[in-house]
């Protein structure tokens, strides 16, 4: 037990000794942005990109040098943007493409990093992958994890979900 702490101890100062310089976000002044409550550029009550542009100089001002964007992929919006549907393209509600490569422009000038809340570990049940998957489309069969369910005890003919997952 002693001799794992001694090693241990040791490989962190050695991962601490070779590390000479940070990166940029071991310094950098972050501030999470939800955009569907940050700022409405459109009076339609939801936030948007462009909303997130017109802020950029009131970020840059409180000192913040990088921003994470909690997601803004096209969604259902069954779990708010967090079920992705195309990881490639813009919720609508949010904005379009275009209006996401002024925020980016706009935020490199300013000197604010732009971080984007990547979320693969599940989709959709929209994401043409899962569609795909779930009607056994030959080479996406195993793209999900899939198990026919626990037969219901009191009653045969139904079928049980295989997890306590929620979302
Ligand atoms: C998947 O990612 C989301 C978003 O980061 C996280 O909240 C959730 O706990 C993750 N789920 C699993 C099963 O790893
Ligand atoms: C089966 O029925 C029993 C008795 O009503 C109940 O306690 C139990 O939770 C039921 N099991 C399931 C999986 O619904
Ligand atoms: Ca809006």
């Amino acid at each position: 037990m002693l001799t794992l702490w001694i090693v241990t101890v040791c490989a962190v100062i050695a991962g601490g000794s070779a590390a000479t310089e940070k990166d940029w976000w071991e310094t950098a002044s972050f501030y999470q942005i939800y955009p569907r409550s940050f700022m409405d550029s459109n009076g339609d009550g939801i936030g948007d990109l462009n909303g997130i542009r017109a802020k950029l100089p009131y970020l840059k001002s409180l000192g913040i040098t990088a921003t994470w964007l909690s997601p803004i992929f096209l969604s259902p919006m069954a779990d708010f943007g967090y079920d992705i549907q195309d990881f490639t393209a813009i919720q609508p509600e949010y904005g379009t493409m275009a209006d996401f490569d002024a925020l980016v422009a706009e935020a490199t000038r300013q000197g604010i990093k732009m971080i984007l809340d990547f979320v693969p570990n599940h989709s959709s049940d929209q994401h043409e992958w899962f569609l795909k998957s779930v009607d056994r489309v030959e080479g996406y069969e195993d793209f999900y994890v899939w198990h026919a369910g626990y037969e219901d005890p009191n009653n045969s003919s139904n079928r049980l979900p295989p997890s306590n997952w929620v979302s």
